[in-house]
């Protein structure tokens, strides 16, 4: 499948645009068009990212009577256990990188945009797989409130637990990003996200395998290359067991 990436489309239209500005400087209309048929263009490129086939979705029946808890459960970080032990009634999620508003988002702001429930299977890349309902904040959603910059092309999960004092993160890139299954969830199966599962929020990326799943995330970033970030393989797994970044089912 050819994936037409936003960046890649924004460098064929936009900069198009914007080189004509200076001949056409005097001509104030004119630039205006040309200037907000740009707008239009990206945001025609906005629209082809995040598409793609949908992973599968299950009945209720369907919905496993136990799913395994994998890798951290309880993050030992004083910040984790201070927020979890009052509910993370004043925590809030961290949005910056390459945006325009760089914000916090408090549990009850994230449960007041547009969100998605679905009953999907999960699976680890050790041999197990459940299948769960998870409800959470399109991911699409919360960057469009701030205003994902043209030169981001990466979304990294920075989240609350470490193994042997390397903290787990994840990425995934722009068309995962803004699909629409893509979710921060904050619930399961009905009920507010279980500790275990990754309490406040876990992302659901379910299109990919399980360890691309960021429990317990605490930053959303926005960049442009994933080099600087751990050891630049674009995960925890990735730079330690040279894991897929691209873990597709
Ligand atoms: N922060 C964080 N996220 C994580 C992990 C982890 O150890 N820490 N384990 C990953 C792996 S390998 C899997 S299979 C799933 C497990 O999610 P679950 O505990 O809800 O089954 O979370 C993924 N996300
Ligand atoms: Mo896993």
């Amino acid at each position: 499948m050819t994936l037409v990436t936003r960046r890649r489309l924004l460098t064929l239209a936009a900069p198009a645009a914007v080189a004509g500005c200076d001949r056409l400087a005097g001509n104030t209309a004119f630039t205006d068009w040309i200037l907000g048929s740009g707008e239009r263009l990206s945001r025609a490129a906005t629209r082809l990212i995040g598409t793609g086939a949908l992973a599968r979705e299950y009945d209720p029946a369907m919905i496993s009577p136990t799913f395994k808890v994998n890798g951290a459960d309880d993050p030992e970080d004083a910040e984790y256990q201070r927020h979890a032990a009052s509910g993370f009634a004043d925590w809030a999620l961290r949005v910056d990188g390459l945006v325009d508003r760089p914000g916090a988002f408090p549990l009850p702001a994230l449960r007041a945009m547009p969100a998605r429930t679905q009953i999907t299977r999960h699976d680890c890349v050790e041999g197990w797989s459940a299948i769960g309902q998870w409800t959470g904040v399109r991911l699409s959603a919360l960057l469009d409130a701030v205003g994902l910059q043209p030169r981001a092309r990466y979304v990294v999960f920075h989240c609350a637990d470490n193994f042997w004092g390397i903290r787990y993160y994840e990425s995934i890139d722009l068309n995962d990003a803004f699909h629409e299954q893509t979710i921060l969830a904050y619930a399961m199966n009905g009920q507010p996200l279980p500790r275990p599962h990754g309490a406040p929020l876990r992302l659901r990326v379910e299109r990919q395998l399980g360890y691309k799943h960021a429990k317990f995330v605490w930053r959303v970033e926005a960049v442009e290359s994933l080099a600087g970030i751990g050891d630049g393989k674009g995960g925890f797994w990735e730079d330690l067991m040279n894991y897929e970044w691209y873990a597709g089912i």
